[in-house]
């Protein structure tokens, strides 16, 4: 017996793919009231008060704001939730869920 201690021929490393993470976007509208807004984003997205005002004060000017980004079940769930509330509600409230670029 030899004591050349041979290499393996092949190295095999396995990738593990970063999950891509969902922008949540709220779009301005002019029917639904700012303090829903407000209360909305505390409730669905656990944003505190100044947090939430900023966030819907740069969509109600911008026309858009990226509220957080999250993995792709959970920014889809969470944009559904909340534009539901609007709805439920009587109101135009929209948020989407985008993959980030
Ligand atoms: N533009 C609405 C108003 O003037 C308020 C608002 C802000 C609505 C942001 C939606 O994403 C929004 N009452």
């Amino acid at each position: 017996m030899s004591d050349v201690v041979t290499p393996p021929k092949t190295v095999t490393r396995t990738k593990t793919e970063r999950p891509k993470l969902y922008k949540v976007v709220l779009l301005n509208d002019d029917f639904t009231p700012r303090e829903f807004v407000v209360m909305v984003l505390k409730a669905v997205f656990r944003t505190t008060e100044d947090e939430a005002s900023r966030i819907m004060i740069t969509a109600h000017q911008k026309g858009a704001c990226v509220v957080s980004v999250y993995p792709r079940d959970v920014a889809e769930t969470k944009a559904m939730e909340a534009t539901d509330l609007g709805r439920q509600a009587g109101f135009p409230l929209m948020f989407t869920a985008e993959p980030e670029e």
